[in-house]
């Protein structure tokens, strides 16, 4: 049967490293004789240019009829810049999240070995990391009321969570956990926030019905420093939407680079695959970035998305057989980096 594919490549590096992912899926339907049917929609700085919005209904309506999305990045140095714009890159992402029921964003922070190779050796990198995040993405401050006060001298964000919202990402952590090293870490900051107690509470009981998973919970600002410190103690992380964005990205560097790091978002309806970093708008059309996160996103979409575990198996695969073979974007060339072929992001794709 054919599966519609959207393909939302957005703003800054988002285009080039989503051609990479897409003609990864499109190698895989050859191979396989899988029918994938593509189309393509705007999001992002790009769609505020052309329509005035983030999230186009066009767009969105594309997205609700998919069977799956492949997205690039949104974001632009312009409204980094100023703060005081109301239409925004992210706004298209955020509705995106949350129309589309995406709730759970799985995020595995995992270390290749073949970056381990003495020519790329990077001092931050530590053998045998392999974390399992589950941020929850439709809650906390993102989507709490915000408010700025007429004078414009005070600002809030609300971080609101519901019983519901942290159960299901829970049992989302914890059956996969079953299925890696059994242990589960919930992060919260319960010494301090309110939302971050009923967070406690709820993954306690939750954690009731997995007796054969170890549970621990761990405050954020200690997580922060534990994830440096012993990265390979960890398992399967659950957190709440704000902490989940930043934590990953400092994992990331223990794994390398922001540049590796896949992610699928899931929940009611459609799933949604995107590599972790930004636009990254400074090295935008310089054939400069990795678009190993994009190719390791399309692999989430076929496994989690599609069910097509060997398909995936084998998108993996490749992505290790080039890195043994010392292939390297910049991002992942070690400070040693001599021996490493350093390639651009559309040879990289190609390989
Ligand atoms: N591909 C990820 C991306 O585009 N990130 C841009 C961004 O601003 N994301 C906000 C967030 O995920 O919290």
């Amino acid at each position: 049967m054919q599966k519609n594919i959207l393909i939302i490549p957005g703003d800054g590096i988002g285009p080039e490293v989503t051609a990479c992912g897409k003609a990864v899926l499109e190698e895989v339907a050859a191979r396989y004789g899988y029918a994938f049917a593509f189309e393509e929609a705007q999001m992002g700085h790009e769609a505020i240019l052309a329509t005035g919005v983030a999230l186009p209904d066009e767009t969105f309506e594309k997205a609700k009829a998919s069977d799956a999305i492949l997205f690039g990045a949104v974001g632009h140095v312009r409204y980094d810049n100023d703060p005081t714009l109301k239409v925004r890159p992210e706004q298209g992402l955020f509705r995106m999240r949350k129309e589309l029921g995406l709730y759970a964003n799985i995020r595995p922070v995992i270390l290749f070995d073949e970056l381990l190779d003495a020519s790329s050796l990077k001092p931050e990198i530590v053998k045998g990391t392999d974390i399992l995040f589950f941020r929850e993405l439709t809650g906390g401050a993102y989507f709490g009321e915000k408010v700025r006060s007429e004078d414009g001298e005070m600002a809030s964000d609300l971080m609101v969570y519901h019983r519901y919202e942290v159960e299901r990402i829970a049992v989302k952590a914890f059956e996969a956990a079953r299925t890696r090293r059994k242990k589960v870490c919930s992060v919260d900051k319960a010494n301090v926030l309110e939302s971050s107690r009923l967070w406690r509470e709820v993954v306690q009981q939750v954690a009731r019905r997995y007796p054969d998973v170890e549970t621990t919970h761990m405050l954020a600002d200690n997580t922060a420093m534990q994830l440096i410190k012993h990265p390979t103690w960890f398992d399967v992380i659950v957190t709440e939407n704000l902490f989940g964005d930043i934590l990953t990205d400092e994992t990331a560097q223990v794994v390398g680079s922001m540049g590796m790091l896949a992610s699928a978002s899931i929940g009611d309806g459609t799933g949604f695959f995107e590599p972790i970093h930004g636009s990254a708008y400074d090295i935008a059309g310089q054939d400069k970035a990795n678009p190993l996160a994009s190719i390791l996103s399309a692999a989430l979409l076929l496994e989690i998305g599609f069910g097509m575990k060997e398909a995936a198996k084998q998108v993996n695969d490749a992505v290790a057989r080039v890195l043994k073979a010392g292939y390297r974007t910049s991002d992942i060339s070690g400070r040693m980096g001599h021996k490493d072929k350093i390639v651009g992001t559309r040879e990289m794709g190609a390989l």
